[in-house]
C-alpha cells in the first residue's frame, strides 16, 4: 500500500471515532506528535512535585501534611501513567529523561514559579490542578487509547486535589485579615501562569492543526482557557478573593467573561528556561535522578534474574 493510502485509512479511522492502539499502523508525524506531548505531560507531574512538596514538613496541621503527602505521590503516579503510555510510542524512559535534561522536552510553565507561602499550596491546588483538570477532561477523548485511559483515571484523582486547594483557600479566607492577605496574594501570583497552562493563542499554536486533524486535542487552547475563566470567577466570589484581573467583565452577548490580555512574554521567557526557578527545577530532578541510579541497576538486575529462571522453567 502507498504512503497515501496508508494516510488515508489512518484517516478514516479516525474520523469514524476510533481509538488508535499501539501495535496499529500510524503515521510517522502523529507518533512523533504524540511522544511529544506525552512526555511532556509525564514530565509535569513529575517537575509539578517540588513546589508543593516544599511544603511537607510546614504544614500547618498533620491533617493538611498528609493530605498533601497523597496529593504528591498521585502527582507522582500519573507520571508514571503517562510515561508508559509515551513508551507503548516506542521511545524509552530514560531517552524521554535525557530529552527532558537536555532541554530538548519542555514541562508546564506553571511549575517555574517558587511556593512562598501556604497559600500557595491553595492556589495550586485550586488554580493549577483547576486548570489542568479543564485541559485533561478534554483530553479523555484524545485518539490515542493509552493516552485517553490515562487521563480518564487522572481525571478522578485531579478533582479531589482541586477541592484540596478550593478548602484551603476557603480556611484561609474565613480566618485573620493575615491569612486573608496571605490567600489574596497567592490568587495574584498564580492566576496568569494559570492562564499560560493552556498554551498560546489559538492563531499562535503550531501543532493545533495536526492535533486537531489527528483528533488528538478535541477542543482549542483557547476555548479551554475560556471555560476555566468562566468557571473560577465564579469560585472567587464565592469565597472572597478578587482576581486580578481589572478587565474581567461579563460579556451577556457572548456569554462568557472578557479578560485582559496574558504577558505572553513572561510565558515565552518561562518555557525557554528563563523563569524563576527552571534552573533550581531541573538541578533538582538531574540531582535525584543520578542519586536513584543505583535502584534502577537493581530494578534491571531483578527483571533479568526472572526472565532468566521464566526460560529456564519453559524449557
Ligand atoms: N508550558 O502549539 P502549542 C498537573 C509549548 S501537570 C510549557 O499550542 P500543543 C499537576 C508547546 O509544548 C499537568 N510549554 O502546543 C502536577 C509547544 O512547544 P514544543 C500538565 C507550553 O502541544 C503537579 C509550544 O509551546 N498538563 O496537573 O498543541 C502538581 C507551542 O504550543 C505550554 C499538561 O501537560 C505550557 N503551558 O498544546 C499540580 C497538558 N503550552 O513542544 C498539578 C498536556 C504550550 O514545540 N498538554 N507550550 O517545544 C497539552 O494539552 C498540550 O501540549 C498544550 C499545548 C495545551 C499544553
Amino acid at each position: 500500500m502507498s504512503t497515501e493510502h496508508i494516510q488515508n485509512a489512518f484517516q478514516q479511522r479516525l474520523d469514524k471515532g476510533d481509538f488508535i492502539e499501539p501495535k496499529d499502523d500510524m503515521p510517522d508525524g502523529y507518533r512523533t506528535h504524540l511522544i511529544r506531548q506525552i512526555s511532556q505531560h509525564a514530565h509535569s507531574e513529575v517537575i509539578g512535585m517540588q513546589p508543593e512538596g516544599n511544603w511537607i514538613t510546614r504544614a500547618p496541621s498533620l491533617r493538611a501534611k498528609q493530605i498533601l503527602l497523597a496529593k504528591i505521590q498521585d502527582e507522582g503516579g500519573h507520571g508514571l501513567y503517562l510515561y508508559s503510555a509515551a513508551e507503548t510510542l516506542g521511545i524509552t524512559r530514560s531517552e524521554m529523561i535525557q530529552q527532558l535534561h537536555s532541554g530538548k522536552a519542555k514541562y508546564s510553565n506553571i511549575f517555574n514559579y517558587p511556593a512562598l507561602t501556604w497559600a500557595d499550596i491553595g492556589a495550586i491546588g485550586w488554580l493549577v490542578d483547576g486548570a489542568a483538570i479543564v485541559n485533561q477532561v478534554s483530553l479523555q477523548r484524545t485518539s490515542f487509547g493509552p493516552y485517553s485511559r490515562a487521563m480518564v483515571r487522572i481525571c478522578k484523582e485531579e478533582s479531589f486535589h482541586q477541592r484540596q486547594g478550593y478548602e484551603i483557600m476557603a480556611h484561609m479566607m474565613n480566618g485573620t485579615a493575615d491569612q486573608k492577605e496571605m490567600a489574596q496574594d497567592a490568587m495574584n501570583r498564580w492566576w496568569w501562569p494559570a492562564l499560560m497552562m493552556f498554551g498560546p493563542h489559538d492563531s499562535d499554536s503550531p501543532h493545533s492543526g495536526d492535533a486537531f486533524k489527528w483528533k488528538i486535542k478535541r477542543e482549542s487552547n483557547d476555548e479551554l482557557r475560556q471555560r476555566f475563566i468562566d468557571k473560577t470567577v465564579q469560585q472567587a466570589e464565592v469565597i472572597g478573593l478578587t482576581i486580578p484581573d481589572p478587565k474581567l467583565k461579563w460579556n451577556e452577548a457572548k456569554n462568557h467573561y472578557d479578560h485582559g490580555e496574558i504577558n505572553w512574554n513572561e510565558f515565552h521567557e518561562v518555557i525557554r528556561g528563563n523563569g524563576p526557578c527552571n534552573k533550581q527545577r531541573m538541578e533538582h530532578h538531574i540531582k535525584v535522578h543520578e542519586a536513584g541510579a543505583w535502584v534502577r541497576e537493581a530494578a534491571e538486575a531483578y527483571k533479568k534474574k526472572r526472565l532468566n529462571k521464566e526460560s529456564l522453567v519453559t524449557i
